[in-house]
């Protein structure tokens, strides 16, 4: 019985249209793929196999880990680090670069990655994600440095998330608009369900931390306030609003039905411009949505031309609907 265009001839028939491309590219998304599955089966067992909870460490960010946290990110460095496609890995739970272990050949591509973003929620079983960015290696087949990582995300070959849901689902672009597989357990293997995804230009519904509105600049609470005036405010028509803790959650939502996501930058932490990071988080995320016909600013710039001071850098996200995003970029404008 056919089961359908499985991940692996899905990026075989679109290495095709490449010129001059080698299988590297395919071979490390391959692997890339082997770890999501890995990283799937960890966090569905969960409280099975004693992966809740949290550590007595804290990340590079100053956030307490959970067990998985680290878990996934061993995942995720296991499974890419031997096959030779890579010059070094980036994670948010790692402070400094990873270096290949010299046992293994390097490759011509830096991989990024956020191996299990809304950890927060994992014990009260709410969807995570891991959040990845594949860039190429300024000089391939040479141990990877910090500089080479600070690369804007316009400069992104691919970028993606896998989302641990009811499903376990993989989205990614390379370039060329965004596709959905979805997890078929008793294959292996991630299937095509969800082609070319677009997102709605249009949207009635807002994302946002309003736990922090005292501490939102003028533009975000002008159009915030405007969205829960509703249809007897300036905007003539109701929203609703979702927060989920769980940034991959939020913009498969937004994939899937439009709508419009906002961490922005506050004064909660004046240190702080925004609370997500700029390399695995804001860029990857910012080339799916606007692959998928959306848009991506900190709400004074396009967040994919933004050039990287430092591997861990925050910024400010507002993403969705084009011309949901046009009205929040506009009132930074004019403010
Ligand atoms: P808050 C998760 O920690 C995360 O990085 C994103 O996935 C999520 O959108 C955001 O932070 C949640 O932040 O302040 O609401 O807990």
């Amino acid at each position: 019985m056919p089961i359908g265009t499985t991940l692996t001839q899905f990026i075989i028939e679109e290495q095709r249209r490449i010129a001059g491309a080698t299988g590297d590219f395919t071979a490390l998304l391959n692997d890339l793929a082997t770890s999501i599955k890995v990283i799937s089966n960890a966090v569905n067992k969960g409280a099975l196999i004693g992966v809740m909870g949290t550590l007595e460490s804290e990340n590079v960010q100053g956030e307490t880990q959970k067990k998985l946290d680290v878990i996934t990110n061993d995942i995720m460095l296991r499974h890419n680090e031997w096959a030779g496609h890579l010059a070094g890995m980036a994670s948010e739970e790692m402070d400094e670069v990873y270096a290949i272990p010299g046992q293994y050949p390097l490759g011509k591509y830096l991989l990024v990655f956020d191996p299990l973003d809304g950890s927060s929620n994992v014990d009260i079983n709410i969807s995570v994600g891991t959040i990845f960015s594949i860039l190429r290696a300024p000089v391939a087949n040479r141990a990877a440095g910090t500089e080479d990582f600070l690369q804007p995300g316009v400069k992104q070959v691919c970028a993606g998330y896998a989302l641990y849901g009811s499903s376990t689902m993989l989205v990614l672009t390379t370039g060329h608009g965004v596709n959905g597989f979805t997890l078929d357990r008793e294959v292996g293997e991630f299937l095509l369900t969800h082609p070319n995804m677009r997102i709605p230009e249009d949207t009635k519904e807002f994302a946002i931390n309003t736990s922090n509105r005292r501490f939102w600049e003028a533009p975000v609470q002008r159009y915030v306030e405007e969205c829960l005036a509703g249809k007897e405010g300036p905007r003539g028509k109701d929203f609703n609003m979702r927060w989920v803790a769980s940034m991959v959650a939020e913009v498969h939502r937004i994939l899937t039905r439009g709508g419009i996501f906002m961490y922005p930058r506050d004064t909660k932490d004046p240190a702080k411009p925004g609370k997500l990071r700029l390399l695995y988080e804001a860029n990857p995320m910012s080339m799916i949505v606007e692959q998928a016909g959306g848009a991506s600013s900190t709400g004074y710039e396009r967040i994919l031309d933004i050039q990287p001071e430092g591997l861990h850098q925050r910024v400010a996200v507002i993403l969705g609907s084009k011309n949901e995003v046009e009205v929040v970029v506009e009132y930074h404008r004019t403010a």
